[in-house]
Formats: structure tokens, C-alpha cells, sequence
């Protein structure tokens, strides 16, 4: 009950993984909302991504910078189209370069960061994401996770398998997470979305969005 009256603190859940609640005003949420919309209409557009399995995630995925194909990072939409991927915006870098000096709590720890792509998932009330390592990226820069819309259940895991130990996180609307250092290849998912929970005013009447920015170590 009192819990709710509460600002819920930063945390760090492992070394180099840092939970931030409620970093992204919602004037700020509105306006990565407004920019996925834009990105999810084209000319590289929102889909949902086929796995080599013959499956399809249930996650809807857009992405800005590089696509990101099961197991691969390509300039071009090649699974949807072809068109060219939309160019990845300086105002996002900033951000990004902000989230980890925030997370950290180290004025100098976004000085080298130059994240190139960007993955924009929507999940809708029964999407979720199976425990997995981020590891298509030829670079150990850390990643810089952005959610908006409704609460979801994230699910921490270890370098080592998609077991235990493990640790349930809920994130919120305009909550921050980074992910570094030696949590930056750990096995991680979402088990499921809390539907009707996202804030008026934060953009999304409906699911949940969550922006990943990395740096690809590519050319
Ligand atoms: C830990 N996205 O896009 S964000 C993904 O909420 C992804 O959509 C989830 O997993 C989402 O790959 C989780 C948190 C996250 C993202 C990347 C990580 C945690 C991570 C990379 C390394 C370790
Ligand atoms: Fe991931």
C-alpha cells in the first residue's frame, strides 16, 4: 500500500546492470512514442521477425540504424521490402550517451558511446520474449534499454544458461535500464506484459514499447 507512495529507487541488479525507474518524463515518452510510430510506418516498417525455426516472435520489431535479422545486422530491409533502414538520429545517441552517465552515476561514462542502431519492439497484450544473449554485435559497448507504455515482467538472467539464478524486474513506463560491462551477455527475456497499466499521458493507450540502443562494431 505505502509502497505506491514511494519513489522506487535505482538499482543495481548485477554489476554493470543498472535499473533506473521513471527516467523519461512523460512529455520525453510521448515523443519516442511519436518517433517508433513514424519508424513503424516505413519505408522500413514494423514487423514481425521470422525465426530460422519457421516461427514467428510475437514481438513486433522496427528498426532504426542497422535491421536486425535472426542472427545478422544488414543496412538495408531485406525481410520486409529492401528499403534502406532509417538513418539513426543524433538526438538518440544523446540520450543515449544521458542514460548511461544516469545508470552509472559517472559524468564521463557516455563520453565514447556512439550507439549506430536501434531495436524498437511493441508488444501487444500476449507478446513476449524467450530468455536470450544479445550477441550479433561485434562490440562489448553497452546496451541502453528504453520502455514505455504498459508494465511488463523483464527477467534477468546469467552469462551461463537460461536458468537460474535470475532476478524479475518490473518495468514501467519511462524506466531506464543498461546493461554493461559484465552483464552485457547475459541471458535476459519478458515474460509477459500487464496490460491496462500504462500512465495516462505517456503516449501508448495500449502495449508496450521498449527501445534497445547498441553499438554493432560495424561499418
Ligand atoms: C541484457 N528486449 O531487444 S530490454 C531485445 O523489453 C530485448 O523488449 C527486451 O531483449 C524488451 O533484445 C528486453 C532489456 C535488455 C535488452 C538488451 C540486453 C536487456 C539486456 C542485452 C544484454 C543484456
Ligand atoms: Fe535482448
Amino acid at each position: 500500500m505505502i509502497d505506491a507512495l514511494l519513489p522506487r529507487a535505482r538499482r543495481e541488479i548485477a554489476p554493470g546492470a543498472v535499473h533506473v525507474p521513471d527516467w523519461l518524463p512523460p512529455e520525453r515518452q510521448r515523443e519516442i512514442v511519436d518517433a517508433c510510430r513514424q519508424w513503424a510506418s516505413g519505408p522500413a516498417p514494423m514487423r514481425h521477425v521470422k525465426l530460422p525455426t519457421g516461427n514467428q516472435m510475437s514481438v513486433q520489431m522496427v528498426c532504426v540504424g542497422w535491421q536486425w535479422q535472426p542472427y545478422k545486422y544488414t543496412r538495408t530491409a531485406d525481410d520486409v521490402g529492401g528499403a534502406r533502414v532509417a538513418d539513426f538520429p543524433e538526438w538518440l545517441a544523446e540520450l543515449g550517451r544521458a542514460a548511461l552517465v544516469d545508470a552509472y552515476r559517472d559524468p564521463r561514462a557516455g563520453d565514447d558511446y556512439q550507439p549506430d542502431v536501434a531495436l524498437v519492439n511493441f508488444y501487444d497484450a500476449a507478446a513476449k520474449m524467450g530468455m536470450h544473449q544479445d550477441k550479433d554485435e561485434r562490440s562489448s559497448a553497452p546496451v541502453v534499454s528504453l520502455s514505455v507504455g504498459d508494465n511488463c515482467v523483464f527477467r534477468f538472467g546469467n552469462t551461463q544458461n537460461r536458468n537460474r539464478p535470475f532476478v524479475d524486474v518490473e518495468l514501467t513506463s519511462g524506466d531506464l535500464f543498461v546493461f554493461g560491462g559484465p552483464s552485457r551477455f547475459a541471458y535476459h527475456g519478458v515474460l509477459k506484459t500487464l496490460p491496462g497499466t500504462a500512465p495516462a499521458g505517456c503516449g501508448l493507450n495500449d502495449g508496450r514499447l521498449n527501445i534497445t540502443m547498441r553499438v554493432t562494431g560495424m561499418e
